[in-house]
């Protein structure tokens, strides 16, 4: 098993379709002991019953929009475990009304909250987890193709992107002589809690399917498959990079 021994803490599973909830599962089917935070109350019920499928996991309660409750999940993971091997952070949030207008109409507020969420989030994140990483460790992220080209509605959302992937340059560069490696997964669309009433997924998906080198929809078992191979020692080769898990999409010109 590829992550024989190994504990990690998975931020970002909101219900069944997340994709942090994939890489969860696939770990844990991976030999590793698996610790989901839930972001409040209301969501802690539906991660609590989806942990009942994982091998002695264990539950913490974050926000990552607090530096408090931050401190306080990852003393909670202290009292359990003395070691953490891997940390995936599959969190974004922008106010839905900036993922509708245009970029250029965003206020200051938007802006800091979708940068504060979705980017500082895994800064924040990596300082308290590397304490723990002492015999190394793994760090990934998601991202999206919308962090490097314009897609059209995902204005904030894709500057935020674009800083997540710029901090996994800066992070695998300041984590690397301590073992620790910093990559990120870049997804195709899929339905998933954080997608589903965006105006306009149907068609983008139609699209993605109609001109992706491998012409179908991506799958968030793949995304969760090339997640645990970065994780596990198989990807030990690999930091700072983006790997895209889009059927291929990214290379066409049209
Ligand atoms: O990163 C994302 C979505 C992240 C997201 C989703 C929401 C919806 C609910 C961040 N903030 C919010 N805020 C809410 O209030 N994706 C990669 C999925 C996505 O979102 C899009 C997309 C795709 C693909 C938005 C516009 C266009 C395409």
């Amino acid at each position: 098993m590829l992550l024989e021994g190994k504990r990690g803490l998975v931020v970002g599973v909101a219900n069944k379709r997340s994709i942090a909830w994939a890489i969860a599962k696939k770990a844990s089917d991976e030999g590793a002991q698996v610790a989901l935070s839930y972001q409040n109350e209301r969501l802690g019920e539906n991660v609590a019953e989806l942990a009942t499928d994982l091998k002695d996991p264990l539950l913490v309660q974050m926000d990552v929009g607090s530096d408090s409750q931050i401190v306080m999940a990852f003393e909670e993971l202290r009292k359990h475990w003395d070691r953490l091997d891997f940390l995936v952070h599959a969190v974004a949030f922008a106010p839905r009304h900036a993922l509708n207008g245009r970029y250029v109409d965003t206020s200051r507020h938007d802006f800091r909250v979708a940068q504060d969420i979705s980017a500082y989030s895994l800064a924040a994140l990596s300082r308290y987890a590397l304490p723990m990483m002492t015999a190394g460790g793994s760090i990934l992220t998601l991202s999206y193709l919308g962090g490097e080209r314009v897609v059209p509605h995902y204005n904030v959302m894709g500057v935020a992107k674009a800083s997540l992937e710029s901090s996994v340059r800066y992070l695998a560069y300041d984590l690397g002589g301590m073992g620790v490696r910093v990559n990120a997964v870049s997804a195709g669309p899929i339905k998933t809690l954080a997608s589903s009433g965006i105006s306009g997924l149907g068609s983008m998906l139609r699209h993605h399917r109609s001109r992706a080198p491998l012409q179908k929809d991506t799958e968030t078992e793949e995304v969760a498959d090339a997640a645990v191979f970065l994780i596990s020692p198989m990807g030990r080769g690999i930091t700072g990079q983006v790997i895209y898990v889009d059927g291929g999409y990214n290379i066409m010109a049209d």
